[in-house]
């Protein structure tokens, strides 16, 4: 077709068959069949909150639950409704940037941000939700959403009575800062990029809880699952707002991205638990938030442990203390230890669950397109190199998959990635995604066609018209081990295609803010691209500043079609329709190399056995990470095997 202006590719029929290393069964159930907004006759606490109850610290526990809180169903809980107290253990690679998420801030990662932030709606339990049922996003801060007739305006109900953990009332207000003063707000690097929402919907409010957005075309609710974690969590705007340039002027962005710091505890949120103490490099101690607006059916309010611990160590360190017990929980994602955690977990005596999932982790290079932000002549020269197409798909061609995989890891595990949707992702096609098969003849082929010869015969290639060598640097993350393991053979191969890579390895909340923030030349990164919804600029065009790998707005050719591809799909009810768009979507990535990518794993979850209600089949990432997925504040553990809690009987104090 006309769209496929780069010849004939192979098709991924071509590709070696995959297999799969999971089948697990589990039951489907129905969207409400999880939870539900609701009320239950009478409502009880932790019995380690009747003390600041009775000295007056605290509200009795009605009182600070909303009108019609989030009922958890027994009937969906393998293991029923639970006991109180203990300590939930995690390990982490991330540290905490700052508490100020709102301005694009992370809290290190592995379960921490979400485990302070709440969102509109959710989507991390949806992958234990029926076919039929999956018409959307679970609610959560968003009680209820309707679209008007023509679907051009989407009216949202909030919660009634949410209260932030300091006890301040949750309200529209709230919403309509995170919208207007930091999404829309392009001095503000919002996790959700401005524009990015349905084309740039405008926000008006209604009454205290309802707002609506409205759009320049009509929208579905595909659309709204862009409201979930970590694009639509809402920060406490009593706090902010006095930090905001908008409201102060003393204020700069750069004071406002720093006005919750890492060290100042403890902040001020919605979710289950609460950040009280950070010792940097070594942990971060979180407690119960008492105003959680979550119950049981039997209205034991939620959580049920009254604390998380976050070791600050390493990935690699997450998956080997889940494996000796020390750690609670880990998405075993390091193809590199696959086999020794696996037959330790094998073991009756051991005090892990290991549960393999689909192909969902993927990992690849990444080229900045933004040829007009580059600082220099020079990196403008290249990224004007990186936007020719044949440019990327020599790159493509020129890595052998299979030998990427088995650097990473010996055994099953690797499948080629080529680009787009992984095969885990339901939007992924075999048929619409185009393979680029090893072929360095090829590679030299498509160089060559873009005068990117050696011409001073030093055995690299010269940038077109005879200039200086062709030398790509690539960043990694120093915390991603599968990545920079991958870097290793990505470099080796493509300087067998006179191709040099100069690689350095930079911190991880350095590597996430460059990739965000466009500040890259190449990138080797691990990403999952199942949903376009879902941090939706790491993949895909939306808006001006996105994707973040071609942010500025001058569009490739293809990308203009991507884009309208993705807001059809965004704003289409049939699924059917949506399945042929994602199609398209798929071959104009593959065809045009719009990344390159390497290979493809499937994932284990690993639980302790001594938790209760993680269900059977959890995914390690599908809809959300596994830390949304498995429910933590339904997640706990029978009093006899309780951890002690290094901080018992205390609640965070403002
Ligand atoms: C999971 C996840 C939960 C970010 C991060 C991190 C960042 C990315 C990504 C993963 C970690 C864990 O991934 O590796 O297993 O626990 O936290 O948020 O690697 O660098 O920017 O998107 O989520
Ligand atoms: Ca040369």
């Amino acid at each position: 077709t006309a769209l496929l202006s780069v010849g004939t590719l192979a098709k991924a029929d071509d590709m070696p068959e995959e297999r799969s290393l999971s089948g697990l069964e589990y039951e489907l159930i129905g969207r409400g069949d999880i939870y539900a907004h609701g009320t239950v006759d009478s409502y009880s606490q932790a019995p380690m909150l009747d003390a600041f109850v009775e000295s007056g610290a605290l509200p009795p526990v009605a009182d600070r639950l909303p009108a019609e809180p989030i009922v958890f169903k027994t009937g969906a809980m393998v293991d029923g409704v639970g006991e109180y107290g203990g300590v939930f253990r995690h390990v982490i690679g991330g540290r905490p940037e700052g508490w100020n998420w709102m301005a694009g801030q992370h809290q290190g990662w592995g379960g921490i941000n979400m485990a302070m932030q709440e969102c509109l709606v959710r989507q991390g339990p949806r992958w234990q939700v029926k076919a039929e049922d999956q018409t959307g996003p679970l609610p959560n801060l968003a009680q209820s959403w309707s679209f008007n007739d023509d679907n051009t305006e989407l009216t949202i109900n909030l919660m009634q009575g949410v209260k932030w953990s300091d006890g301040d009332a949750f309200d529209v207000e709230d919403v309509r800062f995170w919208y207007e003063d930091n999404v829309q707000n392009e001095n503000v690097a919002s996790r959700m990029a401005k524009d990015s929402f349905g084309g740039g919907a405008s926000m008006e409010v209604i009454d205290d809880y309802t707002f609506k957005f409205v759009f320049a075309e009509p929208q579905s609710e595909t659309i709204v699952e862009n409201l979930a974690y970590i694009q639509g969590c809402p920060g406490p705007s009593h706090v902010l707002k006095d930090a905001h340039p908008e409201y102060n002027s003393d204020a700069t962005y750069d004071s406002y991205t720093q006005a919750l710091p890492n060290d100042v505890l403890p902040p001020v949120v919605l979710g289950a638990w609460v950040p009280v103490v950070h010792r940097p490099d070594e942990l971060v101690i979180m407690r119960r938030n008492p105003y959680y607006f979550k119950v049981d059916e039997s209205g034991q309010q939620l959580p049920y442990y009254n604390e998380m611990h976050f070791r600050l160590s390493t990935w690699g360190d997450r998956t080997a203390q889940a494996v000796a017990g020390t750690g609670d929980f880990s998405n075993m994602e390091d193809p590199g230890n696959y086999v020794e955690a696996l037959k330790q977990s094998q073991d009756d005596a051991s005090p892990v669950r290991a549960n393999f999932g689909p192909r969902v982790l993927a990992w690849r290079l990444v080229l900045n397109m933004d040829a007009a932000g580059a600082e220099d002549e020079g990196e403008k020269a290249l990224r004007t190199l990186f936007r020719e197409t044949d440019f990327r798909l020599a790159l493509s061609h020129a890595l052998d998959r299979d030998a990427i995989g088995q650097a990473l890891a010996r055994g099953p595990f690797a499948y080629p990635y080529i680009s787009g949707f992984a095969t885990g992702s339901p939007y992924y096609d075999a048929s619409s995604s185009d393979y680029h098969p090893f072929d360095q003849a090829k590679a030299a082929e498509l160089l060559d066609g873009l005068d990117v010869v050696d011409t001073d015969g030093d055995g690299t290639r010269n940038m077109p018209g005879g200039g200086d060598n062709l030398t790509i640097n690539v960043d990694v993350s120093q915390a991603g081990n599968a990545s920079i393991k991958q870097l290793e053979a990505v470099a080796s191969q493509l300087a067998e295609v006179g191709i040099a890579v100069q690689t350095r390895a930079v911190d991880q909340t350095v590597a996430d803010t460059n990739f965000t923030g466009g500040q890259f030349s190449a990138m080797m990164m691990r990403d999952n691209v199942i949903l376009p919804t879902r941090e939706t600029c790491r993949s895909w065009p939306a808006g001006a500043n996105c994707p973040h790998f071609n942010a500025g707005g001058d569009r490739l050719p293809f990308e203009a079609d991507l884009e309208a591809k993705l807001a059809a799909l965004q704003s289409s009810s049939d699924a059917a329709e949506q399945a042929q768009l994602a199609r398209e979507m798929q071959q104009l990535v593959t065809a045009n190399a719009y990344t390159i990518g390497t290979v493809q794993v499937p994932a284990a979850l690993l639980v302790n056995k001594r938790i209760k209600n993680a269900h059977p089949g959890t995914p390690v990432f599908m809809y959300e990470w596994a830390e949304d997925g498995v429910i933590r504040e339904r997640l706990w553990t029978p009093a006899a095997d309780q951890e002690q809690e290094v901080l018992p009987d205390t609640i965070a104090e403002y």
